[in-house]
Parts: C-alpha cells; structure tokens; sequence
C-alpha cells in the first residue's frame, strides 16, 4: 500500500488552477479570436467591393475620357484639348468622389488633371509601384490598381486604366505606342477606413457583451451541473481522507458525476466494512490472545473465571458479564463483573445445569437482570442467543463438554459500534470449552475433594515458593497448623459421615478467616495449615485467636446426620526465621507449636516468635 503523508498534498486549490478560472478565461481568448477573425474578414470584404466599384467607374471614366480625347484631337488639337480635358477630369472627379483624376501621356506626364498643381508633374512609368501597370502591363490587365499613402499618412487607392488606341487616333500618332496615354484615378480611403474602424468598435462591442453572456451563461449551467457534484465530491473524499468511513456524496445527476458518486459512496462502503472487519478480527485475536494468556496464568478455576469475566468486560466494552463454571465437586462458581458493581465471586452446591434452569431468585442479580427465561433457553438448546435491548447487545455462550453444560458466559449492554458475531463467539466458546476443562483438571488436582481447601501437595508447593519470595524479599512470612480437637470422638460417636460434615464445616470457617492472598489447606485428615504472607509478626497471636473463635463460635451442624456439636480446634503459629528456615523447618515449628497447644489444653493458640 503506499501511504501518502498528508503534508505532502496541496489540499487547496489555488484560483489559477481552478477549472471555472481556466474555462472562462479560455472562452473569453476564443471569444475575442473569433471576433477578431470576423471583423478581419468583413474588412477585407468590403475593401474588396470597394475597390472593385472604384476600378469599374475608372474604367468608365477612362473609356470615356479616351473617346473624347480622341475627338478633340480629331477637331484639331493643340493645347486647349488637354485644358478641356482637365475641365471633364475635374467634372468627372466630383461625379464619383475620386480624389483626382490624372491624364498621363507615354513617358508619364501630367497632361491633364482635376488637380491643377499636378499638371506638368511627371511620374516614372516603368517598375513604379505608384504608376501600377504603367508601361509593361497588357491591355487584360488593367484596370491596375494599388493602395498608396501620402507622406502625411493617409491612404488613397489609385486605379490606373490605358486610354485604348483607335484607327483614328493612329491618323497622327506613328503607331500604338506613339499614342498610348493613362488615365490615373485616386480614390480617398480615409472615409472608408474611418467607417470601417468604427463597425469594428461596435462589433468587438457586441463580441464582448456576447462573450460576458455567455461566460455568465456557462458559468451558471457549469456550477451547476459540474462544480456542484465536484465540490460534495470533494468535501466527502476529505471526510473520508481525514478518517470518517461514514462519509458518503450525494448523487443529484444521473449523468457521469453521478455515476462517479456513486462509485464513490460504493468504494467508501467497502472501505468501511474492509475496516470494520479488520476491527472485528483485531479485536476477536485480542481477546482470544488475552483470554489465552489469562487462562495459561490462572488454572485455578476461580481465579480463571475471574480473569475471563474481566477480559470480556473490558475488550467488549460491555455493562457486565457473568461467567459460570461447573466445579470439581459438581458444584458451580459464578465469577461476575460490572462497570458499576466491580468484580465478585459466588459458588453454589447444586449442578450448573440444575441450577441456570432452576432459575433461582439468587440468578436475577447474578445476572444482572437479563431475563432468566433467556438463559433458560441458552442451557436448554445449548446454542449460543443474542438479544437486543435498545442500541445495546447482549449475548449468553454456553460452554459444552460433549453434552454436558460445564459452563456459561453471559455478556450485557455491549455498545453497537463493538462487532460481536457468532464467529467470534463461536472461536471463543472453542477457547473457553478447552480452558474450562484444563482449568477443572488442574483446580481438581490441587484441591481437596471434602473441604474444597488446597491439598497437602500443592499446599507445600506453594509454601515453597512463598517462603522463597519472602526470603529474596525481605518480607514476613507466617504459617499456622491447626488441628480439630478430640475428632476422633465425633467419628466414634457420629459416625464418619457426621465427621466428614463437621471437617467440612471448619474447613469453610478456617478458610473464611483469612485474607485473598493468604493459602487454606488441608494437611491431613483433621489438620488444616495456613499460608499467610507478609503476615506481621504482631499480628499472629490476632490471626490465630480469630481462627479459634471462628470454629468455636457456634456448634457445627452433622450434616445428615442431624443435631450439631460444639467444635473446637488448637492452633500451632510460626513465623519465618529469614536465615535459616526451610519449608521443613516451618512446618516442624508450627507443629510442634500445634503439639504445645494440645499439652496445654486445646482449643488454644501458641505462638513460636
Ligand atoms: P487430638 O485432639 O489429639 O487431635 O485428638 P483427635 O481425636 O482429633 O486425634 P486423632 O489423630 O486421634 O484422630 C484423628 C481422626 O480423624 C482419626 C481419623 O479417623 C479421623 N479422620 C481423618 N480423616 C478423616 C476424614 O476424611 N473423615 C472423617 N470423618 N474422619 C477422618
Ligand atoms: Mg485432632
Ligand atoms: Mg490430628
């Protein structure tokens, strides 16, 4: 993919490249270029007709002037032919607005003209280009004609005509050449250029009001119909640019904008639900790896449905998840977490199944108010079930182990904006179906099947390792053994089930007096021994006192059995000697401790400072 840093684009238009900029100034160049050519053309035209009539009554007037020249001539001659001459040229000058009228004779001299200062004025035939077809040119080509300028500037047309040679003239002249003369005519182009500059002004006018139109005309039709649609266009691929995979452009054309809207709000779509996907696959991997790592850190089940109930809270931004568990001793656990509530832990006696059905009153608030007809429904099919509530999702997973309901996860009030699908759910039941059974193998082999304390392994275990972390840390470390008093009675007297109830019974308060980083377990048939870190030495003649109360607080009930006894245990306490103390050691001194406190009468506490 190649990425463009956004410093990198230009991302505003400037005037000059602006496409309404470069078309009106575009239109208005062809405009004036168009007008120009036109007025060009016209002027040609006319210049051209105007030429043509002036060439054509100097044809005439030569014609006629070559009549009368030879009939004067014929009359006699002498010099008052060339003044009468001059007389008609004058006439004939005025009849046809002609600047003057000149009579050339063979080598070019003024004999007659209107113009009286030109008379005897000689102009050089051969080559000139102010006499055109003087001398050289042949009878088809004139009339010839050529546009001149005066020294002041202003431009006349001069048409120059041969005055034709008849039989008659040829009675005194020697031959064609020896009677050949011109009649030259100049015509004033002032008036016609000034006539003419004025129509172009007028014209270049109307072409500038025509362009203004026009540009305005366009300009509305091209806002409309192309800047409109480019300009949403635009603002929607910023939007999209700046990161809001919502944006989307109008269509408001059917035309090829439309088509290239369309296609846009199509590819912005795909972008959004490619995202979306890639969120929803981003978060699925998240969660899965942190379920992953949480379940690999805490096999102990509580301490795994605790850890699953927070991972889900927290990645699927949710109001509140319960997550059940069936236990080792057919039992259940409900690990629950709320955004508002914070983190707890309930346990239950009865099936997973047998309870999620039965649908206690206990449930409504274990759940957080999802309905429990619901969940009744998701145990039933065992199929994982949505429902919505508002803009609100919540789902129950049920996890199974062949057919068997081991577990359950109820996940309320996740926003709409978290893509929460049955894939996902699907893969996660996967995940947690295999760590539940991991966790329920582990936590039923560390854990004690009548108590439900921590067994004499995993107790020593755990001693090791504690001992071992208050050692490198310089921390406090304590460890008490207690003992049922006299418990041999109770099975003598109750029989082993009543016994079984009653060590049952003193497990759960022994285990009740301690703090959640404290260890409860059971040692041995009736002794029990406590892990109790950073327990201050001040404080164990405390601990120990609480542990006896606790049991001898109230008579324990012998199960099935009926009635109940009075119980009492002797509590042995030691604390760790930081140099020299090894698990053997601690446990040889709280027991002998524990021995003390049996000589010494029982239902007591000694203390090993
Ligand atoms: P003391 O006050 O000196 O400790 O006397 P005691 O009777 O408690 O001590 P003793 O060691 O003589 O008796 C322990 C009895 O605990 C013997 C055994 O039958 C009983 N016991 C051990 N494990 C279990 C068990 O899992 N269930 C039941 N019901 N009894 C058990
Ligand atoms: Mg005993
Ligand atoms: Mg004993």
């Amino acid at each position: 993919m190649v990425m463009t840093d956004e410093a990198d684009i230009d991302l505003k238009v400037r005037l000059w490249d602006c496409i309404p900029v470069r078309l009106g100034l575009g239109l208005l160049v062809l405009t004036l270029l168009i007008t120009t050519l036109v007025l060009l053309t016209l002027a040609r035209q006319e210049a051209r007709q105007v030429i043509a009539t002036d060439a054509g009554h100097a044809r005439e007037i030569a014609t006629i002037t070559a009549a009368d020249l030879a009939s004067r001539m014929l009359a006699g001659g002498g010099p008052d032919v060339w003044a009468g001459i001059s007389a008609l040229a004058s006439q004939y000058a005025g009849a046809i607005d002609a600047l003057r009228i000149l009579v050339l004779n063979k080598t070019g001299v003024v004999k007659a003209s209107s113009d009286s200062a030109r008379l005897g004025q000689r102009i050089v035939m051969a080559a000139n280009p102010e006499c055109p077809g003087c001398g050289t040119a042949r009878e088809e080509d004139f009339p010839a004609t050529a546009i001149l300028s005066t020294p002041q500037g202003s431009r006349y047309l001069r048409v120059v005509n041969p005055v034709a040679v008849t039989l008659d003239c040829l009675q005194c002249h020697a031959g064609v050449a020896e009677a050949r003369s011109y009649v030259v005519i100049d015509f004033d182009l002032t008036p016609l250029e000034r006539a003419n500059k004025q129509r172009q002004m007028i014209i270049l006018g109307m072409g500038m009001a025509a362009a203004l139109v026009l540009l305005t005309l366009i300009t509305f039709l091209f806002r409309r119909m192309v800047m409109r649609p480019v300009d949403l266009l635009v603002a929607s691929m910023g939007r999209l640019a700046g990161g809001d995979l919502s944006a989307r452009t109008p269509v408001i054309a059917s035309n090829e904008l439309g088509l290239l809207a369309r296609h846009f709000n199509h590819m912005a779509g795909q972008i959004e639900d490619q995202v979306a996907r890639l969120e929803a696959a981003n978060t699925e991997s998240q969660l899965l790896y942190t379920l992953v790592v949480e379940a690999s850190k805490n096999l102990e089940m509580s301490e795994f449905a605790r850890g699953v109930s927070r991972v889900i809270l927290d990645r699927l931004h949710a109001r509140y998840t319960a997550f059940f568990l069936e236990t080792a001793d057919s039992g259940w656990i409900c690990a629950t977490a709320g955004v508002q509530q914070g983190e707890a832990l309930a346990r239950g006696e009865e099936t997973l199944a047998t309870a999620l059905i039965s649908s206690a009153a206990q449930f409504q608030q274990l759940l957080d108010n999802v309905p429990l007809q619901f969940i009744r429904e998701v145990c039933q099919t065992q199929k994982l079930q949505f429902r919505r509530e508002g803009d609100e999702k919540t789902f129950a997973l049920p996890v199974i182990v062949e057919t068997r309901l081991v577990g359950l996860l109820v996940c309320a009030g996740i926003p709409d904006k978290i893509r929460v699908n049955s894939d996902l759910l699907h893969n996660l039941g996967v995940h947690l179906t295999l760590a539940a059974v991991n966790s329920g193998n582990y936590t039923g082999a560390i854990t004690d099947g009548l108590t439900g304390l921590k067994n004499k392994r995993y107790g020593l275990a755990r001693l090791a390792e504690a001992l071992l972390a208050a050692q490198r840390n310089k921390a406090a470390l304590a460890l008490a053994m207690c003992d049922i008093d006299h418990f041999k009675r109770v099975n003598d007297t109750h029989g082993h089930p009543a016994g079984d109830a009653v060590l049952k019974e003193v497990g759960h308060r022994i285990a009740g007096c301690v703090r959640k980083t404290d260890i409860a377990v059971r040692y041995g048939g009736e002794e029990f021994l406590l892990i109790l870190p950073a327990a201050d030495a001040n404080l164990l003649a405390t601990i120990g006192e609480k542990i006896r109360q606790a049991v001898a607080a109230s008579p324990i009930g012998l199960g099935a059995t009926g009635g109940s006894l009075p119980i009492t245990v002797s509590v042995g306490i030691t604390a760790l000697r930081a140099e020299e103390d090894s698990v053997e050691s601690l446990v040889d001194r709280a027991d002998r401790m524990l021995y003390r406190a049996k000589d010494r009468g029982r239902n007591r506490v000694e203390i090993d400072r």
